[in-house]
């Protein structure tokens, strides 16, 4: 009889997604397929994903760089399927191109938990759940903060250099949206160019610098992540344009790791939008309901914060865990 419950409860579980373990001194078995290590942002979220997935709390983590290719993404996730993972944990790189890989991973009883950004996918059920950050609303933040910066100083408009980051990301796509969204509402702002940086400090330095060598009438940087921006503001310094709170040039950066906060309590950029890549604890509590067997959320946002230059401390910076 206990036989037949137990069979009964792992069916159970294995059908909403849930993975069973049977001998609590079993190590759960993760796999974690990373987009890369483009940016300072992403080497803390590796970090905080192995620190948490340890023999000593009980994981066994697979991990793979996918090398900001999505081809690497699906090799390794048909890796983690052959070698019968208890959970796959996927950051994927893009929002598209999902459907074919999670049926697989679906098909195969192992639940998806997708992290930082997001999927679109036809079929919900062909992931767990998720968490991250509101990307819509840090970009929405970062427009609402310029709109009021330009009223306090009395001007209205404005020509923005925008360098986004890995194009399809979502993170990308709805830091764009906020920025994108503000510009409609407001005729005196004009995006002079818009650039893929790919979240790298080489390509926000080399995409500013040639495009200053045309045009050197810009007063907003609106940079996607803190690296594109430290490019962008290494461009300006040869091209002997100032910067930030007493510069020509208004800096907006997104992360706010804490070499970028150093930078904005100098007064070097104007703006840090925080974006927490703390994520390894949030995945395994989510894993931890699944054990317990229990749902969790779909989707899960992170509580984030900005920081200005004129209010940031060095308390806010001496907090910054990376
Ligand atoms: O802003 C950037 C990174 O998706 C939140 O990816 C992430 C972004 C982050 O490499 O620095």
């Amino acid at each position: 009889m206990k036989k037949a419950i137990a069979f009964l409860i792992s069916a159970a579980l294995l059908l909403c997604g849930c993975a069973f373990h049977a001998d609590e001194d079993e190590l759960i078995v993760v796999g974690f397929s990373q987009v890369g290590s483009e940016s300072s942002w992403r080497i803390a979220n590796t970090r905080s994903m192995t620190e948490t997935f340890s023999e000593q709390n009980g994981f066994e983590l697979i991990y793979d760089d996918a090398k900001n290719k999505q081809q690497n993404q699906y090799d390794a996730i048909r890796e983690f399927i052959q070698q019968e993972v208890d959970y796959i944990v996927l950051a994927p790189i893009t929002e598209t191109g999902w459907d074919g890989i999670l049926t697989e991973a679906k098909n195969a009883g192992i639940p998806v938990i997708i992290v930082d950004r997001s999927v679109s996918v036809a079929d919900d059920s062909l992931y767990t759940c998720k968490v991250g950050s509101d990307f819509l609303e840090e970009g929405a933040k970062a427009a609402r903060w310029l709109e009021s910066e330009l009223e306090s100083r009395g001007k209205k408009d404005v020509r923005i250099l925008h360098l986004q980051g890995t194009r399809g990301s979502t993170s990308q796509l709805m830091r764009t949206k906020g920025l994108e969204t503000a510009v409609a509402a407001n005729p005196d702002w004009e995006i002079a160019a818009q650039f893929e940086c790919d979240y790298t400090e080489a390509m926000g330095y080399e995409v500013t610098r040639d495009y200053l060598e045309k045009d050197k009438n810009i007063n907003v940087i609106f940079s996607e992540n803190d690296n594109m921006s430290f490019g962008a503001m290494r461009a300006m310094d040869e091209a002997g344009i100032t910067y930030g709170k007493d510069g020509d040039v208004i800096v907006i950066s997104f992360d706010a790791v804490r070499s970028a906060l150093t930078e904005c309590l100098k007064g070097n950029i104007n703006l840090c939008v925080e974006c927490n890549p703390l994520h390894g604890p949030r995945v395994r509590s989510l894993i931890e309901q699944l054990e317990n067997g229990e749902l969790p959320q779909k989707q899960s946002f992170v509580e984030e914060t900005v920081f200005d230059c004129s209010t940031i401390k060095q308390e806010d910076i001496e907090n910054r865990a990376y």
